[in-house]
């Protein structure tokens, strides 16, 4: 049985990445840590524990403690956050995955790492991305992404450390709305949607960009881990997607439950210029090949769960204080 380390454990995948490990592997097996203190529903599924992945000796004290084996490395500075304070997404981005790969390497643990679309650039072929092409970002966010994927490269090639990723792309959830990212306009309609309210989404109609519901990101991160290490050929890190869409697309669809949905454009140059230095489409046929990848929602089926949950939250008066 793996004894698994969530970094980031309060974020948007982290807190349901966390409960899904715990229902897997046994509650005591999944220890959640985080630089802020915990909510209810993950203290309830205990332990927690506050930690920051820039200080090396909290985070290796935690792994000896716990006799951890496996660590989920998911906090980390999102894109639009990254372009507003670069030093931090690199102290965050880079220091922090470095601790982490050290701390793997004494103590012989198995790395999940995400990587993201965000890891390639405006000179990168936009349609069908290849999973080995051109990476060369000119954001901070990216610049993180790719020297993370060359690291946790480099940590297996040269020491053995079982490293594997996958490039996320924007990630839609109801449960902890998502903070600092470009593709964070998508989960932000949603919460207007159901309250009725109009959106104003940052970035213009026609951009196309991957996303994901948080269901399959889960799915991804676990299977890669338990995936068997003969057939993988690639590590660090896979592209995977589920749906591609623009937000005309994302509100076309939405109305189809909520009719009087009303959204408008007001641009946001940072993260529109982040957005069209993204691809439109990744090829995911390698995640596909080598461990089996396969996403269960796509966008009708992802927009009908979200708007259900969210009915739910806002019923229950949830919803408040959760709106991006
Ligand atoms: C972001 O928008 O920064 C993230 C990502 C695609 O990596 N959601």
């Amino acid at each position: 049985m793996r004894r698994i380390l969530v970094t980031g454990a309060r974020g948007q995948v982290g807190s349901e990445l966390t409960l899904a490990l715990r229902e897997r592997y046994g509650n005591n097996n999944v220890i959640a840590g985080d630089k802020r203190k915990p909510d209810e529903k993950l203290l309830k599924s205990c332990p927690f524990e506050v930690i920051d992945c820039t200080d090396i000796g909290a985070v290796k004290k935690l792994v000896k403690e716990y006799s951890v084996d496996t660590i989920y490395h998911l906090a980390a500075i999102l894109s639009a956050t990254a372009e507003a304070k670069p030093q931090l997404a690199w102290d965050v981005n880079i220091n922090g995955l470095y601790n982490v790969l050290e701390i793997a390497r004494e103590s012989k643990c198995a790395v999940f790492s995400p990587s993201s679309i965000g890891a390639f650039g405006p000179t990168t072929p936009r349609d069908n991305t290849p999973q080995d092409t051109i990476q060369r970002p000119d954001t901070m966010y990216g610049v993180t992404k790719v020297a993370g994927e060359l690291l946790c490269d480099y940590y297996h090639k040269r020491f053995g450390v079982d490293t594997r990723g996958v490039r996320w792309p924007g990630i839609i959830s109801s449960e902890t709305p998502p903070g600092g990212g470009t593709t964070d306009y998508a989960v932000e309609m949603f919460y207007a949607a159901v309250e009725q309210r109009k959106y104003t989404c940052f970035l213009k109609p026609g951009t196309y960009l991957d996303m994901m519901y948080i269901p399959d990101a889960i799915r991804a991160a676990i299977d890669l881990m338990e995936a068997d290490h003969h057939r993988l050929k690639h590590r660090n890190a896979f592209n995977v997607t589920a749906m591609s869409f623009a937000p005309e697309d994302i509100a076309d669809e939405i109305r189809k439950h909520i009719p009087g949905f009303v959204m408008d454009y007001e641009i946001d140059p940072v993260r529109q210029a982040i957005a069209d230095s993204w691809p439109n489409k990744v090829d995911d046929s390698a995640a596909r090949e080598e461990w089996g990848w396969s996403p269960d929602y796509d966008l009708e089926t992802m927009v009908e769960d979200m708007i259900a949950k969210l009915k739910v939250k806002l019923r229950n008066n949830l919803l408040v204080g959760s709106r991006p």
